[in-house]
């Protein structure tokens, strides 16, 4: 998979009559009660010395995680010593379509128990709002909504803010940028006159790359010195990140980087052709130990299914937690052991089988052992190893069922895993046609018809297995051989 922009494709055609002023159009002279604030001396932050903040930001588009998922996610950081969540799902319509509305009573009692989850395992959490889809940069009736929107969440004790404009399309022009920089100057100034300890972050419309552009060109003069700014890394998929890029977008933006890595997020396979929904159960790797330390913060964007995101989560804060200590297969098979418990035989193969992302190719190693099955021709097939793995797979999927220690996780993965199993189930009944084929048996057309029957369920399959592939070819070459 190579590294796409989808988010901003997708939604480009959609927002092609975004409210953002061309910068011919625009207005030149900014109204004197809105005009950028300027302080006359350092604005400075109340709250202690910042410590590095990592952890998790629900970023994606998807249906937002339930409180029970988000509270167990919570506790798994906290475990795992992450220290920040930074709430901004996407189609949480009140912070971004509806950003302009307060949260409705229930909606408000949701997230209320979300802060407080985070207050109860010592997560920083961070509100982000994305106001860019609809909102006029230098209306003050605008503004004062924004605000508003930001007063009612801070009400929550909340004290750490994100002000996002991804995905918003329009032009990134150095207009665009100095219209945003100045609404978040505006807001970070309106907030700390009464709430000292009031912190903002800011999500560029440009998050991604290393090259320069009048956009971050103009962020670097206009947004204020003390907001940090995200960055998804070279690309928004990237899948390597190195301090050396880090320091370089870091110049090129004149502002501190807060990483927010687009791994092991799954919703562009849902949401991009050819549509075919994949788990993210790999290590993360591709990230330099030394990035830590020239970035102010960092998060992972995680999969719409929270707890399957543990997998990749766990090895993730492996990586912050020792980023020079990091082994990315020894942590992976941790988190397998762990979160599998009795089931973590299973669950290894099962996480191998989808491993393959834009950061690493899939660690399932069926491929290799089909080419080693036609290389070696087994006298006795049902003795294979290729037979043992394809039982295995078969029975993956009660095994889990069973005996994952938590069912959540279950549910969440359970229609992979059930195609895991079928396709297990698949390559035995491959091999058995295959064996009766091979001593000389006449073979019952219903037996081959069952065999086809299966292979056209899986093949028919929309979700993205890595086995998929091999075991279609390993049953076609069956059939071929019959013929
Ligand atoms: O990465 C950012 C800053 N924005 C979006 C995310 O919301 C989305 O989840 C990812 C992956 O699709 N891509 C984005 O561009």
């Amino acid at each position: 998979m190579k590294p796409i922009l989808w988010t901003a494709g997708i939604l480009a055609a959609g927002l092609a009559a975004t409210s953002i002023p061309h910068p011919l159009q625009a207005p030149s002279i900014v109204s004197k009660a809105l005009a950028p604030a300027r302080f006359s001396e350092p604005l400075q932050s109340e709250a202690s010395p910042p410590e590095f903040m990592d952890g998790v930001v629900e970023g994606f588009y998807g249906p937002d995680w339930t409180v029970a998922n988000t509270e167990a996610i919570l506790a798994f950081m906290a475990q795992h010593r992450l220290n920040t969540f930074v709430y901004a799902p996407k189609y949480d319509p009140y912070q971004r379509a509806d950003w302009m509305k307060p949260y409705p009573p229930k909606n408000f009692a949701v997230l209320a128990t979300i802060v407080h989850a985070a207050e109860r395992n010592h997560i920083t959490f961070v509100y982000s709002v994305s106001p860019g889809l609809s909102i006029d940069y230098q209306s003050l009736p605008d503004r004062k909504l924004l605000l508003a929107k930001i007063n009612q969440i801070r009400s929550l004790g909340v004290t750490h803010f994100m002000l996002s404009f991804d995905d918003i399309g329009g032009n990134l022009t150095a207009n665009l940028a100095t219209e945003q920089s100045q609404l978040a100057d505006w807001v970070l100034h309106t907030e700390r006159i009464h709430h000292p300890n009031f912190e903002l972050m800011f999500t560029p419309t440009l998050y991604d790359g290393v090259s320069p552009n009048p956009y971050w060109a103009a962020l670097k003069t206009s947004l204020y010195q003390g907001i940090n700014v995200i960055w998804t890394g070279p690309y928004v998929l990237s899948q390597t990140i190195t301090s050396s890029e880090a320091k370089t977008a870091q110049a090129l933006m004149g502002h501190r980087i807060v990483i927010w890595d687009n791994y092991p997020v799954n919703d562009y396979t849902y949401l991009e052709a050819p549509y075919h929904p994949h788990l993210f159960l790999g290590p993360v790797v591709g990230r330099s130990a030394g990035l830590k330390k020239v970035v102010a913060a960092y998060f992972f964007n995680p999969m719409l299914q929270a707890q399957a995101s543990e997998v990749a989560l766990w090895t993730g804060a492996a990586y912050l937690n020792h980023p020079d200590r990091y082994q990315p297969r020894v942590s992976w098979q941790h988190a397998l052991s762990s979160l599998g418990g009795k089931a973590a035989p299973s669950f290894r193969l099962f996480a191998a089988a989808n491993s393959e992302s834009f950061l690493s190719p899939s660690i399932n190693t069926l491929s290799a052992e089909v080419a080693n099955f036609w290389t070696k021709l087994p006298q006795y097939p049902k003795k294979s190893g290729l037979f043992k793995t394809f039982t295995a797979m078969a029975q993956a999927n009660a095994s889990m069922k069973a005996g994952l220690p938590d069912p959540t996780l279950y549910q969440q993965i359970a229609p992979w895993s059930r195609l895991f199993s079928e396709e297990g189930q698949l390559g035995i009944d491959a091999l058995s046609v295959w064996s009766q084929a091979k001593v000389g048996r006449n073979l019952s057309a219903s037996s081959v018809q069952d065999l086809k029957a299966l292979e056209s369920t899986v093949n028919k399959s929309t979700l993205s297995l890595d086995t998929t592939a091999t075991v279609v070819g390993f049953v076609n070459t069956v059939l071929d051989h019959l013929n």
